[in-house]
């Protein structure tokens, strides 16, 4: 399978069934926010000994790679030797940058999501993935959710980005523009990529949790590196079950945050006036950026 859906489309369907139905975690526990408990304590030794196979094989693969704000922070988030305990995180967050994380059984609905994000709140799933989906998961876990988002939510702008963009979703869901918002979501805070001085990083959770993309994202010469422009952004589909055809770059997170200050009606506007743009467009005047040396 290699098809090219809409991420708000994806999401809908298994959020859907979040009574039950497919999706993976136990939602039996949580409250109305569908925020639980993390029961620390029910984590096994062999879990906590993956946790620290998959956070050893990434950790090796962030230095020159990974933006030097992720880089920072995971190192003082002091993760590497079990799976991390939300509250402690939380206690430093909170001091960083006002962020707390809330544990959730899973995908949870948009709305709630957004919910969350707009009141400085970082939802992590708790359950952690088998060893035989090591190099690949479906639905996000612990570990991607807590090594790939939770370091950046200690930079205070990509932190203030953050709750814009859950501001921006709650509006979103009332114009009818989730499709758009979603796109801009997965574009940046999942598969973002910067220009540095020192050439091309990585900021996006999906390539930083991932074993393969976080080398392919910056040095393959396949996939396009195209300038981060919101509208440009909120009118590409993307992939969902492969590495991106397209990587969005950014100057900061400055930047990033200044595009999120102009009210989206306008471009939703516009946006559902046109087709959307395949994964692997690039426009007349567009500058394929080129890869990092491998
Ligand atoms: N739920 N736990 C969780 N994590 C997500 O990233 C998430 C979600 N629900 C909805 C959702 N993302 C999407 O609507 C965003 O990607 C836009
Ligand atoms: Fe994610």
């Amino acid at each position: 399978m290699n098809t090219t859906v809409d991420q708000a489309d994806f999401f809908k369907t298994l959020t859907e069934k979040s009574d039950g139905g497919t999706l993976r975690g136990d939602y039996s526990g949580c409250d109305a926010n569908y925020v639980v408990q993390q029961d620390w304590s029910a984590y096994t030794p062999e879990q906590h000994e993956l946790w620290r196979r998959l956070y050893q094989r990434q950790a090796k693969l962030v230095p020159g790679r990974a933006c030097e704000e992720f880089i920072k922070s995971l190192a003082a988030m002091n993760a590497a030797d079990e799976l991390p305990r939300f509250d402690r995180t939380t206690e430093a967050l909170y001091k960083a940058t006002k962020w707390e994380i809330v544990a959730v059984p899973g995908l949870i609905p948009d709305l709630t999501f957004f919910q969350h994000l707009a009141n400085r709140r970082f939802p992590v799933t708790v359950w952690l993935r088998n060893p035989e989906e090591f190099d690949y998961i479906v639905e996000p876990d612990v570990f991607h959710d807590f090594f790939g988002h939770v370091p950046l939510l200690f930079d205070p702008v990509f932190a203030d980005y953050l709750q814009k963009f859950g501001q921006g979703g709650l509006k979103a869901l009332d114009q009818d523009a989730l499709t758009y918002l979603a796109r801009l979501y997965w574009y940046t805070v999942e598969f973002g990529l910067m220009h540095t001085p020192q050439g091309l990083r990585i900021y996006g959770a999906g390539i930083l949790s991932s074993g393969g993309e976080v080398e392919y994202s910056l040095t393959n010469p396949a996939p396009r590196r195209v300038a981060m422009e919101v509208e440009r952004v909120m009118r590409t589909q993307y992939k969902i079950d492969s590495y991106q055809e397209t990587y969005f770059v950014i100057r900061d997170f400055q930047q990033l945050f200044d595009a999120t200050e102009p009210d989206f009606t306008p471009y939703y506007d516009r946006l559902k006036q046109v087709e959307a743009l395949p994964a692997n467009a690039l426009l007349p005047g567009e500058t394929n950026i080129a890869p990092n040396l491998a």
